[in-house]
């Protein structure tokens, strides 16, 4: 990504100041659950009696929304799982083992894949993990159908494990059958994991995003990016997962720890890139008006004529955000007043 940030008076290039993906025209927000009116929204499958892993199972009553958050709580209270087929049906957790006792229990909320598949774009949640070691909280994304044996799409926005942030990708789960019977992990699978230099359980709200291209995965932190990968095949609609879980921890540490503790989930917001990637734009006089009412990237743009026949004044105190795939010329007609501001960004990320 190539982006020059001008303000005033032609012509000081400065270097990267990107606009947050939220603040820009470009980006449009086309789903999201403030979890603001006391009920969850039948957009989320809610997790019962499933088994994200460890010593925990999940059950629906652990998952809430009041005072304008989604709340997923974690408890030590042990948990009998019955033998009989409840909860919605196989996803990235699999049905707790039937007759069988769990030490703790928290809560999953997924969208569901019918009503929400979310496929490229920028998705972000305000969240405030439980306040104490061994939670392992998160928000995710996973495979629209819930088949763990094929391309998982699994991009971990955020994971609240082993006293960090951390964040993973895994590009597929395909598993390989080998001669002796068992499987392993498709080589050309990709998985990584970053843990952000920031303490995890601070009891304060964050916000945590990622956005994701077919070429690329670039995770955000309050904002900020903080890491980039190359996307190496998740390319399907997903469902986005808010869970809560107990790392796997020793019987006696379980028993000796009084754990009831919270994920506050603030939002989780939707973004699309608004594209027209085909269009070239090259105007003498360019209609400004026409493009804050159409933002979307083009193929190219050139504004103006080096002969002066052409009137290319921003509006005084205006933002403008040019965004072309091949170039941008601006010739020298083009002015920016005092008080106003131009992004020029030169990137490919159509699709
Ligand atoms: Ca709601
Ligand atoms: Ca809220």
């Amino acid at each position: 990504m190539k982006t020059f940030n001008i303000i005033a008076l032609i012509l000081c290039v400065n270097t990267i100041s990107a606009q947050s993906i939220v603040n820009d025209p470009h980006w449009v927000q086309v789903w999201g659950d403030e979890f603001n009116d006391g009920a969850i929204d039948p957009v989320w499958n809610i997790g019962h009696y499933m088994r994200p892993g460890g010593k925990c199972i999940t059950m629906n009553e652990n998952v809430g929304e009041s005072n304008g958050n989604l709340i997923i709580t974690t408890k030590s209270e042990p948990v009998y799982c019955p033998d009989l087929n409840i909860g919605f049906n196989y996803t990235a957790a699999g049905r707790c083992t039937h007759e069988t006792w769990y030490p703790t229990q928290s809560g999953w909320a997924e969208t569901v894949g019918n009503i929400i598949s979310f496929k490229y774009g920028y998705l972000e949640a305000r969240i405030k993990f439980a306040h104490g070691s061994n939670y392992h909280n998160g928000f995710w994304t996973f495979y629209a159908d819930g088949n763990t044996n094929i391309n998982a799409g699994e991009i971990d926005i955020v994971e609240s494990t082993h006293n960090v942030v951390n964040t993973n990708v895994h590009t597929c789960y395909t598993q390989i059958p080998l001669p002796n019977g068992t499987t392993t992990t498709d080589p050309s699978c990709y998985s990584g994991s970053y843990d952000l230099p920031v303490p995890l359980h601070t009891n304060a709200f964050h916000k945590f995003a990622v956005e994701w291209t077919p070429d690329t995965i670039r995770w955000y932190f309050d904002d900020s990016p903080y890491r980039v990968v190359t996307n190496h095949g998740i390319v399907d609609h997903v469902r986005i997962i808010l869970s809560g879980n107990l790392n796997s921890i020793d019987d006696a540490t379980l028993n000796a720890m009084p754990y009831s503790s919270e994920m506050l989930v603030d939002y989780v917001r939707a973004y699309e890139l608004q594209q027209d990637c085909e269009t070239v734009v090259n105007d003498c006089s360019f209609n400004f008006q026409a493009h804050m009412n159409n933002i979307a990237i083009k193929k190219s743009i050139t504004i103006g004529s080096n002969f002066g026949s052409c009137s290319n004044i921003q509006t005084p105190n205006s933002d403008i955000h040019l965004w072309a795939t091949d170039f941008i010329d601006l010739k020298g007609d083009y002015q920016v007043p005092l008080g106003s501001e131009l992004t020029l960004t030169v990137e490919n990320i159509c699709y």
